[in-house]
Formats: C-alpha cells, structure tokens, sequence
C-alpha cells in the first residue's frame, strides 16, 4: 500500500493520532480546536504528531491543516476501518480513520505509538446481535502501542476485555491495576501488568514490540478531575441506549450517534471529559514516544 508519511525522520518520535475522534467523535466546530491542542501537547514533551486519516483516496500519516479541513468541511466522511479502507483508497474518497486503520497506516510508516481517547470493543446485546469493533483483531497484526482510556462504557467493558485476551492482546495499565472504562477510571476487569514510570513502560514497549510484531494496549485513566460521577453517568447512558435509535443507524453508526447523545443528555459533560481524556493520552504517548527514540527504537 502506498502511503503518503511526513513523519519526522525518527519514527520512534512520532505519535500516531487518529481522523474518526475529530470527525465522528466530537461536535464539527470542536475538531480543529481538539486538533490542535493534542498536537500542541505532544510537540510540548518533544515528540512529533502525526495525524492519520485518507484525503482523496491517499492513505496519509501526517495530515496537514488544510486536509483536515478538507475533512470537516465534507458533507459526508465514511469512517474508515480495515475492511473499507481498501475501497475507499479504490474510490478516492476521504475517510476518517478509527483506530484499527490508523493502526495499520501508522505501522506501515514505522510510527510505534498512538493515543486515542477509547478503543472501540464488544457493543452491548451481542446475544442478539453481533457487533465487535475491528479494532480489536487491528492489535493481532499491527505493531503499535495504542495509549487509551479503554473502551467506552456505551460498550461491554468485561466482554471487551475478555476478547482481548482470547485474541492474545497485551493489556497494560499506566499507574493502575484496572481496565479503565472512558469517563469511568476502573471496571470490573484488570490489566495483564501495570507499570509506574514511563521508562520501565517504554522498555517493556520496546520489547514487545520486536518481540512480536503486533501491537499492545496501554490503559490509561482518565484523570481524577474530570471522571464523571458514576450515578449521573448511568442515567445518561440509560437515557441514551434506550432512545429510539434513527433507521439507519448501525454497523459504524452505533458508536457516533450514541456518543452524540450522551454529549447532548450530559450538557456537554461527557464531551468534555472525552477531550480531557485524549489530551492526557496524547501527553502520555509523547512521553512513551521520546523514550523509544531514546532506546533508539
Ligand atoms: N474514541 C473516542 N471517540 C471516538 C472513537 C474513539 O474518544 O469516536 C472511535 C475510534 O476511532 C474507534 C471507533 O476506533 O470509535 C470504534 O468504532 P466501531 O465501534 O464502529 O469500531
Ligand atoms: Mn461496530
């Protein structure tokens, strides 16, 4: 696959960041902001951002403002997991990338670390329905450390965690035992190791890596300040998965429109610690990045 990358010669500096949170997972007029911002963080601790996503059919690692804009300015930008993305390549079209594509543009650019806000995972009801996000088997093949709060609570956290490990995925917690979920900092389920400091993080990283070509989860929580109160959370959540979803809405519309919902019944609430929760990833993935470089990664 060709792929345009404009990462910075040292690749072990970039930090992947990915289409579909701008596009699909906050407000339109929220994206350049959120943009910018977790770039400016990770320049802020040394490392290079490099956004990912598909302008006009080109698979790019490193979008540059006026493509992003492209983007949001597009009436309609398919989200782009690893079973379209080839069609859309094929198509020419714009496409924003979830995490499972971002994942496969940024490996083949030789970019090692990615921070997200939530992996996508198991949707709840799956005895009726089957819905599995494509990001999950996206780790069985792509050798990319991907810095996230979890999975969304709008999924089955558990289940999510038990897919990953049935699929063989590492699963390390940073300065935590649990697997986070989203706007909540624990769950039910834990972490195959935790790690306390960002060295003994990146070695381990590192390692893994080399070691096995595929990629690694790292659970980061969203921080103290801005994790929603758990009743409230509830309600909302409640409030949302009951509502009565639009025709159309299924396959890669679930998790937008819910997410939609629930930044709508929260006031904002659940937005706002959405963008929290990614800039704390992409700060943390920064940090990881600039190791790796140092390890000469
Ligand atoms: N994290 C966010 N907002 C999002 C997503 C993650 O904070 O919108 C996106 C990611 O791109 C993830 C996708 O890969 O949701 C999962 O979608 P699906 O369930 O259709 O695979
Ligand atoms: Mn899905």
């Amino acid at each position: 696959m060709h792929v345009l990358s404009r990462v910075p010669s040292s690749a072990a500096r970039a930090v992947a960041l990915e289409t579909t949170l701008l596009v699909h997972g906050v407000p339109r007029d929220a994206a350049p902001e959120l943009s910018a911002e977790l770039a400016h963080l990770v320049r802020s601790h040394g490392a290079e951002p490099a956004l990912v996503g598909l302008h006009n059919g080109t698979p790019t690692v490193g979008l540059n403002d006026a493509e992003l804009a492209d983007l949001l300015h597009a009436p309609e930008v398919p989200k782009a997991n690893t079973s379209n993305l080839g069609y859309l390549i094929h198509a020419r079209s714009h496409g924003a990338t979830t995490v499972s594509t971002t994942m496969e543009l940024a490996a083949s650019a030789g970019v090692r670390t990615f921070a997200t806000g939530g992996i996508g995972g198991v949707h709840r009801g799956y005895g009726t329905r089957l819905d599995i996000s494509s990001d999950l088997a996206a780790f069985t093949r792509f050798p990319v450390a991907v810095v996230t709060s979890g999975v969304k609570s709008i999924l089955d956290v558990e289940s999510t965690r038990e897919a990953l490990e049935s699929l063989g995925v590492p699963v390390v917690g940073f300065m935590t035992d649990r697997f986070p979920a989203f706007y909540i900092r624990t769950s039910e389920a834990g972490v195959d190791a935790r790690f306390n400091d960002i060295k003994s993080l990146a070695a381990f990283v590192h390692h893994e890596l080399t070691r096995t070509g595929r990629g690694i989860v790292i659970a980061n929580p969203i921080p103290f300040s801005h994790e929603l109160e758990h009743e409230s959370w509830k309600r909302w959540l409640d409030l949302a998965m009951t509502a009565p979803s639009a025709p159309e809405s299924n396959g890669r519309s679930v998790t937008p429109r819910i997410l939609s919902q629930l930044h709508a019944l929260s006031g904002g609430k659940t937005l706002e610690a959405n963008i929290a929760l990614a800039k704390s990833n992409a700060s943390l993935a920064a940090q990881i990045a600039c190791q790796l470089d140092k390890l000469g990664a």
